[in-house]
Order: C-alpha cells, then structure tokens, then sequence
C-alpha cells in the first residue's frame, strides 16, 4: 500500500537488513501462538515497552530471545513475505538480506529449514513484490570462528543460494578469528561485509578490511575518529550502510542531531543509510529518511545522493547497478 509521500521517494536499495529484525511484535504473537510457543511478555504493547535499549547487548538478548517464536520453514517465509511488503511500500527495489543461521541453530532449528523458507519467498521476490534480493548469511563476532566456519561449508555443500556472507553481534575481541572464515567466502565466488565501528573503535573497521577482506563495512560511524582511516575509506570508496535510528536505539549517539552522518557525507565518505532491525529501532527507510529530512533538513538532492550510493554500494553486478541509476 502506497504511504504518504511514497510517490517523491527515490527508489533504493536495502543493503543493511536483518531479517531477524524485521519480525514485528504482532507476527511474534501469532507465530507464538501457532508453535505453542510461550513469550514472557503479557501482550504486543508489553513487548514494544521492553525496546528501550540501552546498548547493543541489551537490544541483542531481546532479538535472539524473540528468536523462539520462529520454528518451521513457513515461519521464515511468512517473515520475509512481511519484510518486502513493507520494503516495497518504502521505495525499496532491491534487498541485500542478512540472516543468522548459527542463531536458530543453536535453538535447534535446521539450517535447511531456515534457508528453505527465506529462499521460497526471495525466488520470485521480483515479481511478486518488485524488489530483487540477494541473501547473505551473517557469522556471529560473539562465536567461535570455527563454529561459523562449519556453517559456511554446510551452507556451501548443501548448495544454499547466498550471495554473500557478513559479520555480526556483538562487536567484541578480534575479528581476525573470522579471517579463514572470509577467505573461504572468498574462494567460493561470495562477497563480503562485516559490521565494525559500530559499539568499537576504528581499529575495528581497519581490522576487518585487512585482515577479512570485507568489501563493505557495516555501520562504521566510529571511524570518523580516525582521520587516517576516513581518508582511506574515502579513497577507496568503500561503501559504509549506515543506520541512523539504529545508533540513535542503541545509544551509538546520543541523538540523531548529533549523529555523524552529515560530517561522513562531507568527508567524501561512500554512504548510504538503512534500518538495520526495522522492527526494533522505530522504522524501515522511508521512516528513516523522514527522520533525516526532519532532523537535517535534507533536501532532495541530498537524498537522491543516498539513493544512488545505496545501489553503487550493492554487489549487484555494474550493469544491473546502472539500470537503477
Ligand atoms: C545487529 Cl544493530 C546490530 N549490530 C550487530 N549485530 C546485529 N545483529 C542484528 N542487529
Ligand atoms: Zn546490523
């Protein structure tokens, strides 16, 4: 359904979506209710007031505990139908998904339980919601490098359709545990991007381009405390996905006036903004660009900029990426 103002939003590109974020409070009911699986919230309005984050952690407990509701392959379809009907409605023509196998297979859901289900919504997402997807299985920073690496080679045996892999979690020790992780991603023919500079330093953000190769940085808003690492980003023009009501829920900024966005733009920085976990960090990218424009005037040449870099930033191939321009 067209929303308000849908007609003068530039179309764009998702390249910064949990997919396990994208599950409402009221599909979580239902999809409770059908497993018999019990919440501990007493209802939807219960569950909105626990999403008072105040830090990443905080908001990850509740994200993987809501986890449970989600148990057959129907479960995960229905959750990707719901996500691009909504993204459809917000401008977006194409979704880089990421999703965390190793979270529902830790609460014993089978990885092809998981992938079938997303993967019979994205087959025909063109036609049936108008938006191109790729899928791009996200490793766990909070694991162990060798429990995502048995994954990938699960995820590769079994001939899963993804794209890409990612990082994600909690942004704590050293990524380079992942390095042999990203090189066999690599080897494999799959692209590669990784959250850092989110919750740490930009030593996290150089980390993760040197030593796993990602070829886009998920978040990266603390790396604009290191001048040396902004002009290389700049040079290279690595595509930064940035989150604004993100960093805003989690407290990566104290407000979203004081959020770096505009100063990474001037920087030269590649930029383009995204929802992160849209269900709980208040809105998918129309909301996010309502809140920019209301926060920082922006006008629509400056969003039409974000919209091309949300394209140029994706790992669709260059002639698929022109067709959008
Ligand atoms: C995430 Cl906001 C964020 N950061 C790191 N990992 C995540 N997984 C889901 N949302
Ligand atoms: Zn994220």
């Amino acid at each position: 359904e067209p929303r308000p103002g849908a007609g003068a939003r530039p179309p764009r590109a998702e390249l910064h979506l949990h997919l396990e974020g994208t599950l409402e409070p009221e599909l979580a009911f239902a999809l409770a209710e059908r497993n018999g699986v019990a919440l501990p919230f007493a209802d939807v309005a219960a569950l909105r007031a626990a999403y008072d984050f105040g830090d990443l952690q905080s908001f990850l407990d509740l994200y993987y505990a809501n986890m449970a509701v989600l148990r057959t392959a129907d479960d995960f379809a229905e959750l990707t139908r719901a996500y691009l009907r909504r993204a459809a409605a917000a401008g977006v023509r194409h979704a880089e998904i990421m999703f965390d196998p190793q979270a529902h297979l830790l609460r014993g859901v089978p990885l092809a339980t998981v992938v079938d289900g997303i993967t019979s919504v994205l087959v025909t997402s063109e036609r049936d919601f108008g938006v191109s997807t790729l899928l791009i299985a996200a490793f766990l920073r909070d694991r162990p490098a060798g429990e995502a690496l048995s994954v990938l080679d699960a995820l590769l045996a079994t001939g899963a359709p993804i794209a890409g892999v990612g990082l994600d979690s909690a942004e704590v020790g050293s990524a380079a545990p992942f390095g042999p992780v990203f090189a066999r991603a690599a080897a494999a023919g799959l692209r590669r991007t990784a959250h850092a500079g989110e919750e740490g330093p930009p030593a996290n953000v150089v980390e993760v381009l040197d030593v796993l190769g990602a070829e886009r940085v998920d978040h990266g808003v603390r790396a604009m405390e290191d001048p040396a690492l902004v002009a290389r980003l700049a040079r290279d023009r690595v595509p930064l996905t940035v989150c604004p009501l993100s960093n805003v829920r989690l407290q990566a900024v104290p407000s979203l006036a004081e959020h770096p966005l505009p100063r990474m733009v001037e920087a030269g920085l590649h930029v383009s903004v995204h929802s992160d976990d849209p269900a709980y960090f208040g809105g998918y990218v129309d909301d996010v660009d309502d809140a920019l424009t209301a926060t920082f005037g922006m006008g629509a040449r400056e969003r039409a900029a974000l919209a091309a870099a949300s394209f140029t930033g994706s790992f669709l191939p260059a002639d698929r990426v022109r067709e959008h321009l």
